[in-house]
């Protein structure tokens, strides 16, 4: 498990092997941001027999992604939940439960082979400005994409220097305005790296929001 914090509503990933009528499933348990619902993966059928197997959690950019091997060498991805504003650092941590929560009784199993891999600095990620929500494309819904976020309480950008599309360093009505008015008014585009049409490239202003993951150059 990976969490936010020791709150009990923290955002959180967890991963872990479940028995079902005598088979073996992999399940992944996500909560996108603190005080957030449970979400599940649907549980993946394993041809394997926990606990002689691997399971691995890594942090993407907000993706935690799950995945389970019978070597510890090959890796099979077995679910993806993306937390909405996860903090530079997560909490760690493996734990052994009963399979239903009112069984009365003791949960034992042994972990092997803990490893912790720290990543150093990500290159910079190159976007197009104004692609709020990293499509590759630059529409009305990117405009849509940053009002919600400001005032629905939906998940950030993923690249949120993409979002901020007048490169102000903040994400504020102004940037739905310069998308809205770049579309259909004819006003000046995004600053660079520019729009969706143009090179990708990395933020060149000394003013960085972040930008954890951009799928669309
Ligand atoms: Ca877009
Ligand atoms: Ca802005």
């Amino acid at each position: 498990m990976v969490r936010s914090s020791l709150d009990p509503g923290s955002a959180l990933a967890a991963v872990g092997f479940v028995r079902w009528r005598e088979a073996t499933q992999i399940k992944l348990v996500g909560r996108t941001s603190d005080g957030a619902g449970l979400v599940v993966d649907a549980p993946v059928a394993l041809d394997m027999v926990s606990p002689d197997a691997f399971l691995r959690l890594e942090r993407k950019g907000r993706d935690i992604v799950a995945s389970v091997s019978a070597d510890g060498v090959a890796f099979v991805q077995a679910g993806r939940v993306a937390l909405c504003a996860p903090p530079d650092s997560l909490l760690a941590g493996v734990a052994v439960a009963p399979a239903r929560a009112r069984c009365l009784g003791d949960a034992a199993a042994t972990f092997c082979d803990l490893a912790w891999t720290e990543l150093g600095p990500l290159p910079a990620q190159p976007f197009h400005r104004g692609d709020a929500d990293a499509n590759g494309l630059l529409e009305l819904t990117d405009a849509v994409f940053v009002l919600e976020y400001l005032f629905l309480g939906r998940c950030a950008s993923p690249c949120l220097d993409a979002a901020d599309a007048d490169d102000s360093g903040r994400l504020d009505i102004t940037d739905a305005v310069r998308i809205l008015g770049f579309l259909f008014l004819g006003a000046a585009p995004p600053p660079p790296p520019g729009p969706p049409g143009e090179d990708c490239g990395p933020d060149p202003g000394s003013v960085h929001l972040g930008c954890e993951a951009y799928g669309g150059c």
